[in-house]
């Protein structure tokens, strides 16, 4: 169990939050969580029974009334401790989707003693209550934010614990190694050796295997959970805006013949076989003393920073090699970035044979040509993260699991003492335990937290 559980007693208050986005939609949800939650809805519901005399996982639907005053007609969903998504006696009202009324209801359950929920606290509690670990807590954040179909897909899977049960029996594993080696300690006078040191090395080469596969998920898992990001780099003029107009299918960025136009920065996405592609367009990039477009192009450099495939456009009216000088100073800065050189103005330029993608921004020509290469380029990157949704939190405790395991084998392989391979092994195990949440720190868990709204 985790270090939270003398909070429980602190979570005897009853919270509520609209669980439903704000606006107008067809219906709205607002959440009630805790030791009052039934009755504080009952002081207001007027349906055919009380709810408190009705059985978990019923719905029901009748009025909301504030003294005398129909609020709206609602259902209310009663799921009672501990099934329910805290564990904790829950009520879900349905209403009409209408901000306003949500607020009315929310503001009377607050004036009778329920509390505004903080972002996140329904899951909190959730976990807090062990109704889910701390690598399930992630999955929901990562189902809520994913902005590809295979993310949402993977996080779910997440959900029913695959990550957590992988690592479990992980740890089962490395568990049973150390009992064995710590057998031989307590007879280490008598110099046995219960557990075969070739099998124990091929054991630990397994964990080391599996966890090094995950590590390399990442980046793929990365690309599920945010999708894929294109940065338009390139000399002012080159056609950049008009490219990034041509590939979303609309007129955002302005488009002009001056050089220097695009003074900041523009973002938009589009979706390419359910993944999100987010472009960039950036301000071109030379040497140059006017202030603003400096700001521009220094932002263009934090764009090349976090796109994983620039495309750098060439007006190929001016020469096939006309950026040659740029693209080489890019590849030298950044020598682990993906650049495509793209040759655009293809109208303008006869019969010439060229090495790299060529079309014409202007003229629509081989932009879905450009939209299939991204869709190879993306297929190229998540060959690997079919079964997990690994996080940068996640990365690093694998990090430290493979570097323990590392040492344990050394150790093993330099015939040092049982008592220092069990060590690194035992920390292999407590890093294992972190990764599964079993003793949070408080500022990790508010990280992990921090990522959810209110109403979550
Ligand atoms: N002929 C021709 N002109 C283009 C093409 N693409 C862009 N342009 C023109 O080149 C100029 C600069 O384009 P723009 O997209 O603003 O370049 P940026 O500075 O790189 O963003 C504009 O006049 C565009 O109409 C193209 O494929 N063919
Ligand atoms: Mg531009």
């Amino acid at each position: 169990m985790n270090n939270y559980l003398f909070q429980l007693t602190m979570f005897e208050d009853t919270i509520c939050a609209l669980a439903t986005p704000h606006g107008v939609s067809g219906l709205a949800v607002v959440r009630v969580s805790g030791q009052n939650a039934i009755d504080a809805v009952d002081e207001y519901f007027v349906g055919k029974a009380k709810l408190k005399n009705c059985a978990s996982h019923t719905i029901h639907y009748g009025k909301f009334v504030f003294e005398n005053t129909i609020i709206d007609s609602v259902t209310a969903s009663i799921f009672i401790s501990p099934q329910s998504y805290t564990g904790e006696d829950t009520v879900e009202i349905g209403l009409h989707g209408n901000t306003l009324i949500a607020q009315q209801i929310i503001d009377i359950l607050q004036n009778n003693g329920v509390r505004a929920a903080t972002a996140g606290e329904f899951t909190k509690r959730a976990y807090l209550n062990g109704k889910i670990d701390i690598t399930q807590v992630e999955a929901i954040a990562d189902l809520l934010h994913s902005q590809t179909i295979p993310g949402t897909r993977l996080a779910a899977q997440q959900l029913y614990g695959g990550l957590t049960n992988t690592m479990k029996s992980l740890k089962e594993q490395l568990l049973s190694i150390c009992a064995l080696l710590e057998i031989e300690l307590d007879f280490s006078e008598e110099d046995l050796e219960f557990a075969q040191r070739n099998e124990i090395l091929q054991l630990l080469e397994s964990v080391k295997t599996l966890t090094l596969d995950m590590m390399a998920s990442y980046s793929s898992a990365q690309l599920y959970r945010s999708g894929f990001y294109v940065g338009l780099i390139g000399y002012p003029n080159s056609g950049k805006s008009t490219l990034f107009n041509s590939l979303l299918g609309k007129n955002r960025a302005i488009v002009s013949s001056v050089e220097g136009t695009t003074r900041d920065f523009l973002e938009e996405s589009l979706f390419i076989n359910g993944f999100k592609v987010t472009i960039t367009d950036t301000a071109g990039i030379r040497e140059t003393d006017d202030i603003i477009e400096l700001e521009g192009i220094k932002f263009a450099h934090n764009i090349i920073t976090m796109s994983d495939i620039l495309f750098l456009v060439n007006d190929a009216s001016l020469g096939e090699h006309y950026s040659d000088e740029l693209l080489k100073t890019i590849k030298s800065k950044f020598p682990d970035k993906e650049i495509i050189l793209i040759q655009n103005k293809l109208d303008l330029v006869n019969n010439l044979e060229f090495t790299n993608i060529t079309i014409s921004a202007k003229h629509q020509i081989g932009i879905d040509t450009l939209k299939d290469f991204i869709t190879k380029q993306i297929a190229s990157i998540s060959v690997y993260g079919n079964d997990y949704m690994i996080n940068s939190r996640h990365y690093s405790y694998c990090q430290l699991i493979v570097d323990d395991i590392e040492s344990a084998i050394t150790a093993i392989n330099n015939k040092v003492t049982t008592e220092l391979v069990t060590i690194d092994i035992r920390s292999a195990i407590n890093h294992i335990g972190s990764l599964l949440g079993e003793s949070q720190e408080d500022e990790v868990l508010n990280t992990i937290f921090s990522r959810f709204c209110i109403g979550k």
